[in-house]
């Protein structure tokens, strides 16, 4: 690694970039190789590979117990869970969901006719904003559905105390908030059902996986049912369903990483407290606090960059990373009602997502997990002060480099 602490070391300047690797954000956490190998060896022994496996049972059996939580049902990734959630909770019509967030969880409505309609997010923690419910509800809406974004839990009691008024059903992704908790209970006991994300980027993965979480037992077997087909039993089919299983290769994996999750954790939390003691007196550079009383996962370290302040935009600091080799990603720009088809459907909803247009403007994920460590998060942290400290000069030679030069990042 090159250390940069002056204007010329930099890469947009000429210099060679800080790292000769890329440095990721979502590089997976890998866990303990040999108990994953060796479980491998037992599932291709048994000849057991999917369709509800040892593995996928006991996968789901230990979720249950660390979130605290009666059912649980593994499926093959996050998108599907949410779409069996949205499908089985009986949601139609219209449902309220924040814009703030991976497409996937708006479009798992689209997917099912459902109309998506957006709802702007909070400044304090980005998740969805409980006092712009309201004004949306009409008699087409049958849900609501918040996002715990960055593994900073909505406003739950709210959002009950809002869907029971008015008769919706309240579903929460929570595709980044395994292990994290809302007023001392673990997320994935609230609402009708969360669900929650095991994609090789999050800090527990499965490869691809996810799971759907419930205290209620019917939406629980409904769930499972449509999961597989519809099948109640051998040549009896109950419901209409999809293939949604999870594998038991998945479930090995996803395992092997629920055994190193404390571990995970604490790294996590050790580069997020290494950034934060890194990048707190850089002026316009704030990473989103998190709630010490709360459980949490720290899989996102991430960064709001006040122009005004900092001399720089975002993106200006995108780019300057990028040409370090540092290639953190601006989640979740430009926001999905910006994306299409929501876009060309509701060409006007911006109007009423000013925080969402903000945030998504302004907000960086920065490089975490197993992959980087305390040398690595120096270095980050040292280009992101340097081109601060002299952000005039930064300015003035990205739109020097613009249409070649150093790295950029891709538009
Ligand atoms: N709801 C929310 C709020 C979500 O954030 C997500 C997923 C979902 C629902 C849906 O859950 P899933 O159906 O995915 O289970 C990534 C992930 O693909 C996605 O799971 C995640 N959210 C989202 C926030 O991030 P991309 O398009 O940014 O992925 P990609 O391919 O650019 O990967 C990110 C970085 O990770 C890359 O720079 C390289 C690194 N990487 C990635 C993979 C897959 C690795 O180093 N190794 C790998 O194996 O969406």
């Amino acid at each position: 690694m090159r250390s940069k602490t002056r204007l010329d070391d930099l890469a947009i300047f000429g210099s060679p970039p800080a790292f000769l690797e890329p440095l990721h954000v979502g590089r997976p956490n890998i866990g303990d190789r040999e108990a994953f190998l060796t479980r491998v060896k037992a599932l291709l022994d048994r000849r057991w590979l999917t369709n509800n496996g040892p593995f996928v049972q006991e996968l789901e059996r230990r979720i249950a117990d660390r979130v605290g939580v009666e059912h649980c049902v593994a499926i093959c990734n996050g998108t599907i869970a949410l779409e069996l959630a949205i499908r089985a909770a009986g949601l139609t019509g219209e449902v309220i969901v924040p814009s703030f967030t991976f497409v996937a969880t708006v479009h798992a409505l689209s997917w099912h006719g459902i109309t998506p309609v957006f709802c702007d997010v909070n400044s304090r923690n980005h998740t969805i904003d409980h006092e712009r419910i309201e004004e949306l509800i009409n008699p087409r809406t049958t849900g609501i559905i918040g996002v715990h974004l960055w593994g900073r839990a909505c406003d739950v009691s709210q959002l009950a105390d809002i869907a029971a008024r008015h008769r919706l059903t309240l579903l929460f992704d929570a595709a980044h908030a395994f292990g994290c908790s809302y007023e001392g209970t673990m997320i994935g006991n609230f609402g009708a059902a969360e669900v929650f994300s095991f994609h090789a980027t999050k800090f527990m993965n499965s490869f691809e996986g996810g799971a759907v979480v419930t205290n209620d037992g019917d939406l629980a077997r409904k769930i499972r049912l449509m999961a597989n087909f519809g099948f109640a039993g051998h040549d009896h089919v109950v419901t209409i369903g999809t293939n949604g299983k999870m594998t038991e290769i998945a479930a090995a994996m996803g395992l092997t990483s629920l055994d190193s999750m404390d571990d995970f954790i604490h790294v996590n939390l050790a580069n997020l407290e290494e950034y934060e003691r890194r990048l707190r007196d850089t002026p316009g550079v704030a990473l989103l606090p998190y709630d010490q009383r709360e459980k949490g996962n720290y899989q996102y370290v991430i960064a709001y960059v006040d122009d005004s302040v900092a001399g720089l935009s975002r993106d200006n600091l995108l780019d300057v990373l990028w040409a370090e080799n540092v290639l953190a990603r601006r989640y979740f720009y430009p926001g999905s009602h910006r994306m299409e088809p929501y876009h060309y459907d509701f060409p006007d909803a911006h109007r009423r997502l000013p925080n969402t247009d903000r945030l998504s403007r302004s907000v960086l994920a920065l490089p975490t997990g197993t992959a980087v460590g305390p040398d690595e998060i120096r270095g980050i942290c040292d280009i992101i002060r340097c081109a601060q400290a002299h952000a005039p000069e930064v300015r003035t030679q990205l739109d020097q480099n613009d249409g070649g030069g150093s790295a950029r990042h891709p538009r």
